[in-house]
């Protein structure tokens, strides 16, 4: 049984932090950290701390602003973390609770009952808790049929689970299958390190993905999808459960998001470009005959790269969407926010794909056309 995308999902934070504000924040804890230091500093004990800026920011990545769940606490400069309350095992999780509202939105947008999809997938980088699985607890809290479990590609997830779900589909185990993507990034960022204090943001993304038989005469054909990995440790967060096992790291900066940004971006943008190409060859589709490239929204030179690869010109804004000027780089959900957001215009026969990179590495490509 073939599978088809029915419909997207969107659930976004209600606070925004500017370039300026999280770089007046870090400039604040700069000036307090080189004050404090100031005498081992001087005697060349410490390295002083350089300032961030938004000129750099916004030039390097393409990035203006990102959405939050805590605002407050990642602005003072004496907390720099954003700070969620710690709920009881009788509340939802935060987790859940964000893949239930964007769950909400692509079954609203479906016209679909929870109880007509047979499977939750929740494909995000972080995951709240070893066990029981956040699908499951989705599960619950939407009222969906059949079963649910979590898996993690890190910025690939989605695209590896809309593969994952195709899968469940075509091998008779579910009709309906609901991939849910929350990623609360500022959760597992280092707004102290300046190379990356700017990066992420926070936002949940679904996708209802159904059996052709019954998705509606507006879906979107699967083509073809294609996934790469190859390992890296260019991306890498070591938090995790041994952590205890080894108390002396515990609370180190290696158990947040750590990169070497300049190597990510000249290793992946060619792994994805050869990607792309190199399937939409196998599938007989020329590159000029595609409408759109919903990429990955890590940082607009990666993207205008990619998109001049796969094209041989240059990108216009339609053909390549921006969306992490307004969301940052929303790690697995990126992608999947440009689709959402980016698809209204599409007519039957319209080709496109949606593109996801990042740790692991890890790529994924999923092609579609509108019915
Ligand atoms: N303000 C001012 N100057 C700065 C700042 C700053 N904030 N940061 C660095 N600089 C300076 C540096 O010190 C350097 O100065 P100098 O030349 O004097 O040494 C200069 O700016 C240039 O620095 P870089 O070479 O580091 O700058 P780049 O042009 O490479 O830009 C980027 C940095 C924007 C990070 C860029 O390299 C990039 O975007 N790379 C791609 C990264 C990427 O795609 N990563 C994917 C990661 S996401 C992912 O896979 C999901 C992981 C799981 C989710 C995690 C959630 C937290």
């Amino acid at each position: 049984m073939t599978a088809r995308i029915s419909s997207t999902g969107l659930w976004t934070p209600p606070n925004s932090i500017s370039n300026d504000e999280l770089v007046g924040s870090y400039n604040a804890y700069v000036e307090q950290f080189n004050t404090e230091n100031a005498i081992s500093i001087e005697n060349g004990e410490t390295e002083p701390l350089n300032p961030s800026s938004s000129a750099f920011i916004e030039k390097a990545s393409g990035i203006k602003a990102r959405y939050v769940l805590s605002k407050d606490p990642i602005l003072d400069p004496k907390i720099m973390e954003p700070r969620i309350k710690e709920r009881s095992n009788e509340e939802i999780s935060v987790l859940a609770e964000m893949a239930v509202w964007a769950g909400r939105d692509a079954l609203e947008k479906a016209g679909r009952a929870p109880e007509e999809v047979d499977a939750v997938i929740v494909a995000c980088s972080n995951l709240q808790r070893a066990y029981p699985a956040i699908a499951i607890e989705v599960q619950k809290y939407l009222g969906t049929s059949g079963f649910a479990f979590d898996m993690n590609v890190a910025c690939s997830s989605a695209t590896f689970g809309i593969e994952t779900a195709r899968g469940l589909i075509a091998g008779g185990q579910a009709k309906s299958v609901l991939v849910c993507s929350p990623e609360i990034c500022s959760g597992h960022l280092n707004f102290q390190d300046r190379d990356s204090h700017f990066i992420f943001g926070d936002v949940a993304t679904a996708v209802l993905l159904e059996s052709e038989d019954i998705a509606p005469p507006n879906s979107w054909e699967i083509i073809s999808a294609k996934l790469v990995t190859e390992f890296s440790n260019n991306i890498r967060n070591n938090f995790g459960f041994l952590n205890r096992t080894a108390p002396d790291g515990v609370g180190k900066p290696d158990k947040l998001f750590v990169q070497n940004g300049r190597s990510v971006f000249k290793e992946v943008v060619p792994m994805v470009a050869d990607m792309i190409t190199k399937e939409l060859a196998a599938n007989d589709i020329p590159p000029e005959s595609l409408k759109r490239m919903w990429l990955h929204q890590a940082n607009i030179n990666m993207n205008n790269f990619i998109a001049q690869k796969v094209l041989g010109k240059d990108a216009d804004p339609t053909m390549a969407p921006v969306v992490l000027d307004e969301y940052a780089n929303t790690s697995s959900a990126g992608s999947i926010i440009a689709f959402d957001k980016h698809n209204d215009d599409f007519k039957p026969g319209d080709i496109g794909l949606i593109c996801s990179f990042g740790a692991g590495y890890s790529a994924g490509l999923i092609l579609v056309r509108k019915s």
